[in-house]
């Protein structure tokens, strides 16, 4: 008799919608625990705690499903994602999967491709950064549109101590980032950035007390979710787009989609909402 083998429990954990927190006891009216989620927001988790979320193979095939997924439902709005445990994000690509890795094998195989997957989701993604983001989990992290960081929350390319480089976008992102000089100094030593010194440079939107980390996020989801996603989407591209094009190409860009999200009924009623004095209902068309 053959005996099947366990499967392996899930590197990647997803939550769509996400349950509200809890009211304050003295806080709203009582519902029902099931009536109450953060509208349009997903929360996506990297499970791998006992290895600092390090990302393998598997895991970033899972997280670029699971992105995928959400991205082609138009219910979700805003992505949150972020580690599992206390101690990190992702602590980078797994050491132990790569260490034997040949140059013909990679270039056969080319593993970078999934993380491209990743980077191409067009709904917003927010990194909820505590304890570590090193290496791809850093490169990770950027990727994302927003990084909220908690004040634990260290990153850092530290890949030039095991002898390569950043190779899932570190040498580019952080350098549009945090400009050469700073680049320069942190990749060339692998110096970790503490999360203030990130928030300083411009790596991260919100820096928040660690055991906020991920409701301030979520929050700042719910806020994304609650705009209209076409006007969304097209603000996110403009801006991806500065980081790529020159100023003349990414001006003519943005007024591109200026104008044609005059052909969006969100459009009337966001103008229509505003001159008659209430709020817009916004139907992402
Ligand atoms: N890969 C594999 N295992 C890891 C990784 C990792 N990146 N990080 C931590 N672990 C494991 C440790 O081996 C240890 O396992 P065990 O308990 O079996 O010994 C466990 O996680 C806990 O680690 P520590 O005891 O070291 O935990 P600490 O809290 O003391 O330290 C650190 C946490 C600082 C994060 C430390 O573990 C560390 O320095 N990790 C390595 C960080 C690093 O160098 N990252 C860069 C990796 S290279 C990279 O990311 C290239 C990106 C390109 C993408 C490639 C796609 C194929």
């Amino acid at each position: 008799m053959t005996q099947s083998t366990p499967a392996e429990p899930p590197r990647v954990r997803v939550a769509f919608p996400v349950p509200a927190p809890a009211p304050e006891p003295a806080g709203r009216p009582e519902q029902g625990p099931e009536a109450r989620t953060l509208d349009g927001v997903a929360l996506v988790t990297i499970d791998r705690p006992a290895v600092r979320n390090a990302l393998d193979a598997a895991t970033i095939d899972q997280l670029a499903d699971a992105l995928e997924a959400l991205d082609a439902d138009p219910a979700c709005r805003c992505i949150v994602l972020t580690g599992a445990g206390e101690r990190a994000f992702a602590a980078g690509a797994d050491i132990r999967e790569m260490a034997d890795d040949t140059a013909a094998g990679l270039l056969a195989s080319d593993p970078f491709a999934r993380w491209e997957r990743i980077a191409r989701v067009r709904t917003p993604t927010i990194a909820a950064v505590r304890g570590y983001a090193l290496g791809g989990g850093c490169e990770l992290a950027m990727s994302c549109d927003m990084i909220v960081a908690a004040d634990d929350a260290v990153f850092g390319q530290p890949e030039v101590r095991l002898g390569v480089i950043p190779g899932a976008g570190g040498t580019q992102r952080l350098t549009r980032a945090l400009g050469k000089a700073k680049a320069m100094e942190l990749i060339l030593t692998g110096r970790n950035l503490p999360a203030a010194e990130a928030e300083a440079h411009g790596l991260v939107s919100r820096l928040v007390p660690a055991d906020q980390v991920l409701a301030a996020a979520l929050d700042l989801a719910v806020q994304v979710a609650a705009m209209p996603p076409l006007a969304v989407r097209a603000a996110v591209e403009a801006i991806d787009a500065a980081q790529e094009l020159p100023l003349r190409d990414g001006l003519a860009l943005e007024r591109r989609l200026f104008y044609l999200l005059f052909a969006t009924e969100d459009q009337k009623e966001g103008m229509r909402a505003f001159l008659e004095k209430r709020p817009a209902r916004w139907q992402g068309r």
